[in-house]
């Protein structure tokens, strides 16, 4: 099985950290969808971070979407890091949902910024997504005052991993848009997770720029 792409990507991020969690081997090739466009079109066309290779008893098949590589990780591994009851359930996927959205958020505006010329860079758009970024961390940070996560690695869940890997990326690439004292319950999850070996084995690489 080989995961693809930097780990400087948060969905990256999740599912290496979620792997290694659920004690399943794999191949990381940190391959940036910019900097190694043409050796990642090799191997998966459509170029999206992170790609999957699955093991070759399952076909080899080439997935896309960390959310989807969980599932199939989940299959493996013959356990899953989400709940099942159903009031569970619904708490983690709403947390889950927060902290991609903010993943999401915090790529467009470093794709806008770093990618598009400064004289066609459109000021609204940014504020949107700057606000819709705001409103994520805003809602997630209330959900763990509300009632904060565990950060043992024995009873991290999805929700923990993603919220913690997606705080870390935010505040690696736009310390300045987030700030820390503003959410303090995410700021201390974040802490608390990446002092976990598992978290520390698996280092958002401020080496390498955004994907
Ligand atoms: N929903 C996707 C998001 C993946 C994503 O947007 N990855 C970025 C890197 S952080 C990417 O592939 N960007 C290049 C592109 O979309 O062309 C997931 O969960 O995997």
């Amino acid at each position: 099985m080989k995961l693809i792409g930097m780990l400087d990507s948060p969905f990256v991020r999740r599912v290496a950290i979620s792997m290694r969690l659920l004690g399943l081997p794999f191949e990381h090739r940190a391959v940036s969808v910019f900097r190694g466009f043409d050796e990642f079109q090799r191997i998966n066309p459509v170029v999206k971070a992170p790609t999957l290779v699955c093991r070759a008893e399952d076909g080899g098949s080439v997935l896309m979407d960390s959310t989807l590589m969980l599932q199939y990780a989940e299959a493996l591994a013959g356990r899953s890091l989400i709940p099942a009851t159903p009031a569970e359930l619904a708490r983690e996927l709403r947390l889950i949902g927060l902290a991609l959205a903010a993943c999401e958020k915090t790529a467009q505006i470093v794709y806008e910024r770093g990618l598009r010329p400064a004289e066609k860079q459109h000021a609204p758009w940014l504020e949107r997504v700057t606000g819709q970024l705001h409103a994520a961390y805003r809602a997630l940070d209330d959900e763990l005052a509300a009632q904060p996560l565990d950060t043992t690695e024995a009873g991290l869940r999805q929700s923990g991993i993603t919220a913690g890997v997606a705080w870390s990326f935010t505040q690696f690439v736009l310390p300045e848009v987030v700030p820390v004292a503003a959410f303090p319950h995410l700021a201390a999850h974040a802490t608390a997770v990446e002092q976990l070996p598992v978290f520390r084995a698996i280092p958002c690489d401020d080496a390498v720029q955004l994907n």
